[in-house]
């Protein structure tokens, strides 16, 4: 068999099956082509991509405008490693910093590359700027948390599945309820030197926390000199109709920490973004990537940019998230147990006695529709942007069908 030979889907998951490490149980699905918000089969058969690969398909599958800017990088030179400058690199970090109303940007790869870069920059800014003795810093973070799978990031998770077994963990790290403004500025002390926190906390099930509560925390950050740092990585860049979900209370963090969708969904792209006094403590050598800040990541990351300028995608997300919003809040009742959510960015919460997650899940993939469950009875909904009104229809049509399924099965 030739690379160039389409498997069937069950040749495609017995492979992976055989050969990939088991640290997935993904739906049986198999996508070979994908356009807009639909992903296409090796049978032929078209599924709505209700996932958007966790938001880093924001703009659609082939966006044409980033296919174009990537097609053209492919051309010119791909990789050169920071050893060296390329050409785009500087227009893509001055346009992020402009977006994001910041003067520095730190380019790296992945989420987690992110987080760890954020963390690193906020302990180093402890000890240079702010006088924390040499290994007291302490970053206070939230329960519930999902930052990353890497080991440090791990060491502050309060899932099990995330942690258990990966120990020794990294010290340095308090964690509080999150969406408790009280409790955040009790474990704030002398020695903090920065708050680490999702916007809306999506692995824990789309939780958004009580309104006013990311300014009680800049408030509280700002009078101890602590940095306020926003994993915006899945909340950021147009999902929750905004360009950063700060922005929905008129909150400036000290750093956006931003992933998934500024690869515009082709390649990984991630970035630390702040002033020149946090991001300035770093001095050559200290950190680095060979791929961050590449001249394909930053062709690709310009073009995302330049997107997210028009404020054409945010607004799309309010409008069709509201339309989303009502359709599922219409379902409270009748197997749906509670809905939350910002912009086009949706948790379901299904009554546990019809089914798990997973089992809605995969009955809306046998109806078209791709969804992800997580914890147990929670089904997000997070289509590409570009999606149509009619096929959020479709698919809170279908999801209906399937709870009616669940209550005479
Ligand atoms: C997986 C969840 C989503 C993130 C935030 C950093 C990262 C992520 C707020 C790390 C990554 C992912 C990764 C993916 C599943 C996923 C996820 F369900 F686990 F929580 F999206 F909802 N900060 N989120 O959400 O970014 O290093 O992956 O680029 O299977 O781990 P990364």
């Amino acid at each position: 068999m030739t690379t160039a030979t389409r498997m069937s889907t069950a040749e495609s998951i017995a492979l992976v099956e055989e050969y990939g490490a088991h640290n997935y149980h993904p739906l049986p699905v198999v996508a070979t082509s994908a356009v807009g918000a639909w992903i296409t089969d090796p049978e032929g058969n078209r599924y709505l991509d209700c996932l958007a690969a966790y938001s880093a398909v924001n703009f659609g599958h082939g966006h044409p405008a980033l296919i174009r800017a990537a097609r053209e990088q492919l051309d010119r030179v791909t990789l050169t490693s920071r050893a060296f400058h390329n050409d785009r690199l500087g227009p893509f970090l001055a346009a992020l910093a402009r977006l994001a109303k910041k003067d520095m940007v730190l380019p790296m790869n992945t989420g987690a590359e992110a987080v760890e870069s954020g963390l690193k920059i906020a302990r180093a800014w402890g000890y240079r700027v702010k006088g924390v003795p040499d290994g007291r810093a302490k970053i206070v973070v939230a329960d519930g948390n999902f930052h990353g799978r890497t080991t440090t990031i791990v060491s502050f998770s309060s899932d099990p599945e995330a942690r258990d077994g990966f120990g020794p963990f990294t010290p340095g790290f308090v964690s509080v309820p999150y969406g408790d403004a009280a409790a955040m500025e009790a474990a704030l002390d002398d020695d903090t030197v920065a708050v680490l926190l999702e916007p809306i906390q999506g692995e824990a099930g789309i939780v958004v926390p009580p309104p006013g509560y990311l300014t009680e925390v800049r408030r509280m950050t700002a009078e101890r000199n602590i940095l306020f740092i926003a994993d915006e990585i899945q909340s950021g860049l147009g999902r929750t109709g905004a360009t950063f979900q700060c922005d929905h209370e008129g909150v400036i963090p000290d750093l956006y920490l931003l992933g998934k969708a500024l690869g515009g969904g082709i390649v990984p792209v991630s970035a630390v973004v702040g002033d020149r006094d946090v991001i300035g403590v770093l001095r050559p050598g200290e950190h680095g990537s060979t791929f961050g800040g590449n001249p394909l990541a930053a062709a690709v990351g310009l073009a995302v940019v330049e997107l997210l300028e028009t404020g054409e995608y945010q607004a799309r997300a309010r409008e069709l998230g509201d339309h989303l919003r009502t359709r599922l809040l219409a379902l409270v009742g009748n197997g749906v147990t509670a809905v939350r959510g910002v912009g086009l960015w949706a948790g379901v919460d299904i009554d546990p006695s019809l089914g798990t997650g997973r089992e809605v899940c995969e009955r809306l993939m046998a109806r078209g529709v791709l969804a992800k469950d997580t914890h147990g009875s929670t089904i997000r909904f997070a289509p590409p942007i570009v999606v149509e009104k009619a096929d959020l229809d479709l698919a809170v049509d279908r999801l209906a069908e399937v709870l009616a399924e669940l209550r005479t099965s």
